[in-house]
């Protein structure tokens, strides 16, 4: 299978070097020239539990040079996702699938209206990575992958798309429902990212303190009253769950903690100020929300 990655930061560098490591044909595309050249010249640089793999795969800044793919797969920060669209347009073949695991609200919308929506798949994935540096990741944990069709009412595409995953090593479950699976996420990523990004903290450590436990549990629980009158199906203990993920993933700095650190833009308009807009039209409050991405803006707009 012909597979471009938009996006090769941690994730996208990831699943590109493990269905290369497969035999796909894949090309990772991304702005980066150093992280382009560095793969180009050395491979991909995957670092796991004290292992060291050096994987071969091509990578570019041109998508002129890529086309036409069998799959595209979008791994860009959610700011990106419109113009992702558009070069997604440009590479992959008519009917091909479009894959996003980013995290975040609203990229399977953007895709969706520069794209064929039946073409496009949806998902979420736990696999925790984080870039070291120009062509070299660390794979910091392995998690399930969970895809689904965006609109359209048969799996067929997501299937194929399982295989190949599974078949990299990558487990993936293909679901009819995928919405409420990235809500579920969405919990995660409201509980976690901004309070992990403000205080500088580790994601284990916000369970250290009963002040940002209580501010986990209330920024979920906001997103939770707001999916509830979304008609979102809400499944176990959304606050639970973040507190087990953040155990889980307890050494590592969030994603959003990761681009504060490196004075990137963060995903906060599609975590916790997604909740926020999705509150104001279902006329909820969420006022924990409200103040986190109002406090992570600030902080980006003075970097
Ligand atoms: O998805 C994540 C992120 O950092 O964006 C979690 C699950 C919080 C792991 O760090």
């Amino acid at each position: 299978m012909k597979i471009a990655v938009i996006g090769a930061g941690a994730m996208g560098s990831l699943f590109g070097a493990l269905l290369a490591e497969a035999g796909q044909e894949v090309t990772l595309l991304d702005i980066r020239q150093d992280h382009v050249d560095a793969v180009n010249a050395e491979g991909l640089v995957v670092e796991k539990e004290g292992t060291r793999r050096q994987i071969r795969i091509r990578a570019t800044q041109d998508a002129n040079s890529v086309g036409p793919t069998d799959l595209c797969i979008v791994f860009v920060k959610s700011t990106q996702t419109a113009e992702a669209a558009r070069t997604v347009a440009r590479l992959a073949g008519p009917s091909a699938p479009v894959l996003t695991l980013q995290n975040g609200m609203g990229n399977a919308e953007a895709l969706a209206e520069a794209l064929d929506p039946i073409r496009i798949i949806a998902g979420t994935t736990s696999h925790g990575a984080t870039f070291l540096g120009p062509g070299a990741i660390r794979h910091a944990g392995s998690g399930d992958t969970v895809i689904g069709p965006w609109y359209e009412e048969g799996t067929a595409g997501a299937e194929a798309v399982a295989e190949a995953f599974d078949k990299a090593g990558i487990a993936t479950r293909v679901v009819a429902e995928v919405r409420s699976v990235m809500w579920a996420k969405l919990f995660i990523n409201v509980g976690i990212n901004a309070i992990t990004a403000l205080t500088g903290i580790k994601n284990g450590q916000l369970l250290d303190l009963e002040q940002t436990r209580r501010l986990s549990r209330d920024a979920v629980e906001e997103a939770m009253a707001v999916a509830e009158a979304r008609g979102i199906a809400i499944e176990g203990d959304p606050v639970e769950k973040v507190f087990q993920v953040a155990q889980a993933t307890g050494t590592n700095r969030s994603s959003m903690g990761q681009d504060v650190d490196s004075r990137r833009m963060t995903e906060i308009g599609a975590i916790n100020g997604f909740i926020v807009r999705e509150a104001q039209k279902v006329r909820v409050p969420a006022p924990v929300n409200q103040t986190l991405s109002a406090l992570v803006e600030t902080l980006q707009a003075h970097y």
